[in-house]
């Protein structure tokens, strides 16, 4: 049996695992620090009161004769479809463009089944590893040539450009990952800076697919939550998201997609409707005790909870990055983002990665995992305990 020549092509591992093999053997070789991680984004507050009772009322009624569920709808509860619509895109989306998933991190891996390996993929530089991976592993990217992946349009995000790139290098008919509040930079596009995003996408008959998992965490009213408040991106544009950061829904997987009707392919075909044949074929649906839990988070106190989770994470960023400011150190993210990209200049940010945790017991995320122009960063997430942050700041200085 042959081996998938796309698996040959992607580098030996995926990054946070390689982060956690070098916590492991730090760990290993002295016992007796305790390290704190501001690596992973992956939350650590319970899940709160009126959400956890959703998810406790979807268990109880499987065990009840006229709650059972077994399979549902591949595509999601009918319920949570029309709460998604009407909560958070307000008419922006209809209830049968929102597809339920297990998270945002698999439906972006399965999306790429719409476009296939023939399809050239822009990112932002740097982005969400899973992007440039999962082209990778569809093939419509080559190999790894030292400073990136062939055939990948790496889109710089840098300082001199203020996080958002040149989309005059965005060739035609090519699908455009696009994530704001990004990870890792923490940079948030305004509406103009999305409007002109989606003008490029509409010119070059491309489509974006808007990962808009760290909506929750905007506070400044003018800047856009979702890729649907621009005129237009209907017809361009593709989004996910995620009760992951949110809902603290990282373990119970639980998220969406909006593929609109309106959006077709250069054929004429909907992509809608083949969203829907690649879920209901590939995919059996989320966790009914997920959507059960789903649906207390789009209830009024549901969304007063995530809005409580989403400011304790915020005031972890305020401290890194405050802390980070006062060593004269340059950052970007943390005010309507988690995360906090710090710059340490032509340093090698594997070196630096190294350096904190030697010295500070401290995980964090070399900016080079993030793409070539990651490096000389470091990104530190503001998910953690309270306590564990405010430790992890003493030792930053
Ligand atoms: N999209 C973005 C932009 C993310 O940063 C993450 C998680 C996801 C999607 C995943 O969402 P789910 O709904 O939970 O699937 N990023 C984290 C965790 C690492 C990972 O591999 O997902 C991070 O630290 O970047």
């Amino acid at each position: 049996m042959q081996r998938n020549p796309c698996i040959a092509n992607i580098k030996a591992g995926y990054l946070f695992p390689e982060i956690a093999k070098r916590r492991r053997e730090f760990a290993a070789a002295h016992p007796q620090a305790k390290i704190i991680s501001l690596g992973i984004g992956n939350t650590t507050e319970p899940v709160m009161p009126h959400i956890n009772a959703g998810l406790a009322e979807g268990a109880r009624q499987l065990g009840t004769a006229e709650g059972y569920s077994g399979y549902g709808d591949e595509q999601g509860l009918t319920a949570l479809r029309e709460k998604i619509a009407s909560v958070l895109y307000n008419g922006l989306a209809e209830p049968d463009e929102v597809f339920i998933s297990d998270g945002a991190k698999c439906d972006i891996g399965r999306l790429q089944l719409l476009f296939g390996s023939g399809v050239k993929a822009a990112v932002q530089d740097p982005s969400y590893p899973v992007y440039v991976d999962g082209s990778v592993l569809i093939g419509s990217a080559g190999g790894w040539t030292g400073n990136g992946y062939d055939g990948i349009i790496y889109l710089p995000c840098i300082a001199a450009n203020d996080f958002f790139p040149d989309l005059s290098i965005i060739p035609s008919d090519c699908i455009i990952y696009f994530c704001s509040p990004n990870n890792p930079t923490g940079a948030v596009a305004n509406k103009d800076q999305l409007a002109a995003l989606v003008k490029t996408a509409l010119q070059k008959k491309s489509i974006i697919v808007f990962d808009a998992a760290y909506s929750e965490f905007i506070r400044a009213p003018a800047l856009p939550k979702s890729i649907y408040e621009i005129e237009g991106a209907k017809e361009c544009a593709i989004e996910v998201n995620s009760f992951s950061k949110t809902a603290g829904f990282t373990g119970v997987r639980l998220g969406w997609s909006i593929v609109p009707k309106a959006l077709k392919y250069a054929s004429g075909e909907s992509v809608n409707t083949d969203w829907n044949r690649i879920c209901t074929t590939i995919f059996n649906g989320a966790s009914n005790i997920a959507q059960a839990g789903g649906l207390a988070a789009l209830d009024s106190e549901g969304q007063k909870e995530i809005r409580f989770l989403t400011d304790y994470y915020l005031e972890n960023a305020a401290l890194i990055r405050k802390t980070l400011i006062a060593q004269g150190i340059t950052c970007t993210g943390g005010d309507n983002s988690p995360y906090i990209w710090a710059c340490f200049p032509g340093r090698d940010s594997w070196e630096v990665f190294s350096e904190i945790l030697e010295k500070c017991h401290v995980v964090t995320t070399p900016g080079a995992g993030f793409g070539p122009a990651g490096n000389g960063y470091i990104r530190f997430s503001a998910f953690g305990h309270r306590a564990d942050v405010e430790e992890a700041c003493a030792r930053l200085v």
